[in-house]
């Protein structure tokens, strides 16, 4: 056993090296070309994968969820909530490729065409489903000065016109599936914009330390040039394990639970999050705008409610951690500029993943780059004005196929959410909730006289949403009952 740890550390030690030195030859075209200005802050965009507001202790005291059992400790997140705002209503699309895709194109599912889980074939393409050209966050910071970085998870195609290298990112190291076989032994994919190419190899590193150990040695390779780099963590998503005491490897024959093990790989995260952090200097992370946000919801094995959970359209499917944080309160450092004002607080702003597409653009000053997207809304002013919302009036999330549509909308006056669902082979119906005093969405309240003009107001509000390309026309349909 001995023997087999040392040889594991020697193996980190080697990769970070090789890793160090192609990072410098992927970067090195833009050496001299940009200098960093004062309203170019650094981002760092992390990204959990399947982690909802109902495993966060934070949400607890927002009243937004039932907790599930074995909360993780997540003190790194708390520093960040501390150092920003954390959003009492932030919503992702219900799995993994939709969400993904909406991050980073600012668009919905019916728009940038990604309707679930990317299996096999098909991806992310530049173009909408109406033929318009999708211009990627990551395109549009690049072309503002910017270096951008991408660590971790991909799923959104492994064809080469839906690469990460190829629509934006300048360097990906990580797993370009929707997970990996084994977090002490996986296929890692390293790719450079420069050369056009990927590289693939077996790596036993810790998948979750290893999106860290990249992400610092990228960061720190050039200073003075803006970075945006994403986290994209493939914890806490299966496979469940027990990370070792220093996330850094796996627990052989576990003996925890399911739950446990998920709590202990959302720990490891924030245990890595916490690394990268501290070890940048202080300069650096006080020029750093940090968001945090889970892909989607808890998975039913571990959820409070199995079929409530991942995947589908209840707040168990799509509400999820959502914090903005400013690295400037971060560093104790006197006379440090910070652009959030008031940290610590909560906001009742509505947000969605879509949102932070436009967000990011305004942060960096590259939103005369993103081109239109109307379903991308800038809550940038929010985090500056603590007394400002976004424009958000309505939350919209949805996941289709050629057979199943799912489709939830929440409006920011009343708190009311209503859910549309159509599964195989069935018509589709309605249900309809009061967030506010019932998160658990127990209540059903579709035809209650009592809420018929918020009723009318989420139906057209959804139906919206059908114009311009969508898949379904949300028809009058029945309570779900
Ligand atoms: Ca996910």
């Amino acid at each position: 056993l001995v023997n087999f740890k040392n040889f594991r550390i020697k193996r980190r030690t080697f990769l970070k090296r090789v890793l160090g030195a192609s990072t410098l030859l992927g970067v090195g075209q833009h050496r001299f070309a940009f200098q960093q200005e004062a309203n170019q802050p650094n981002i760092l965009l992390i990204i959990a994968d399947d982690l909802g507001v109902d495993k966060i202790a934070l949400y607890n005291d927002l009243n937004a969820a039932t907790l599930a059992g074995s909360q993780p400790e997540t003190p790194m997140l708390s520093r960040l909530v501390d150092s920003g705002v954390i959003f009492r209503h932030g919503w992702a699309n219900t799995v993994c490729s939709p969400t993904r895709a909406s991050i980073y194109t600012g668009l919905y599912p019916f728009r940038h065409g990604v309707g679930v889980q990317i299996e096999g074939r098909g991806g992310l393409s530049t173009q909408e489903t109406n033929g318009n050209a999708i211009v990627t966050l990551s395109q549009a910071l690049r072309q503002n000065g910017y270096r951008t970085g991408l660590f971790g998870k991909w799923h959104l195609g492994t064809q080469q016109a839906s690469w990460p290298i190829s629509i934006g990112w300048d360097y990906h190291a990580g797993g370009m599936r929707g997970g990996i076989a084994d977090y002490c032994g996986w296929e890692k994919s390293i790719g450079q914009a420069s050369t056009g190419s990927y590289s693939e190899g077996q790596t036993s590193v810790y998948a979750t330390e290893d999106v860290v150990n990249e992400a610092e040695a990228w960061i720190n390779n050039e200073s003075g040039i803006p970075w945006f780099a994403t986290l994209a963590f493939n914890a806490p998503h299966t496979p469940f394990h027990e990370p070792n005491a220093g996330c850094s490897g796996c627990v052989e024959n576990s003996s925890m639970s399911a739950a446990e093990m998920y709590a202990a790989m959302v720990e490891c995260m924030d245990e890595q999050i916490a690394n990268l952090l501290n070890g940048m200097d202080d300069a650096e992370l006080s020029n750093t705008l940090i968001f945090f946000v889970g892909d989607n919801g808890t998975p039913g094995r571990v959820a409070p409610e199995r079929t409530r959970s991942k995947g589908s359209i209840y707040q168990g499917g799509v509400h999820v951690p959502f914090i903005a944080a400013d690295g400037a309160h971060l560093v104790s450092a006197a006379n440090v500029q910070s652009r959030i004002n008031d940290p610590g607080r909560v906001s009742d702003t509505l947000v969605h993943v879509t949102d932070l597409y436009a967000t990011i653009a305004a942060a960096t000053g590259s939103g005369n780059l993103i081109g239109q997207s109307a379903d991308s809304i800038s809550f940038f002013d929010s985090l500056n004005d603590a007394s400002q919302g976004s424009d958000r009036a309505v939350l919209f999330s949805q996941s289709y196929t050629d057979v199943q549509i799912l489709a939830t909308v929440m409006e920011q006056e009343t708190n009311h959410k209503l859910n549309y669902i159509e599964p195989e082979g069935e018509s589709g119906c309605y249900e309809l909730y009061d967030i506010n005093i019932d998160p658990d969405e127990a209540n059903n309240l579709f035809n209650d006289p009592g809420v018929s003009e918020t009723q009318t107001r989420l139906l057209t509000s959804l139906r919206q949403f059908s114009a311009d390309g969508n898949n379904t026309s949300f028809p009058d349909a029945s309570d779900c009952g």
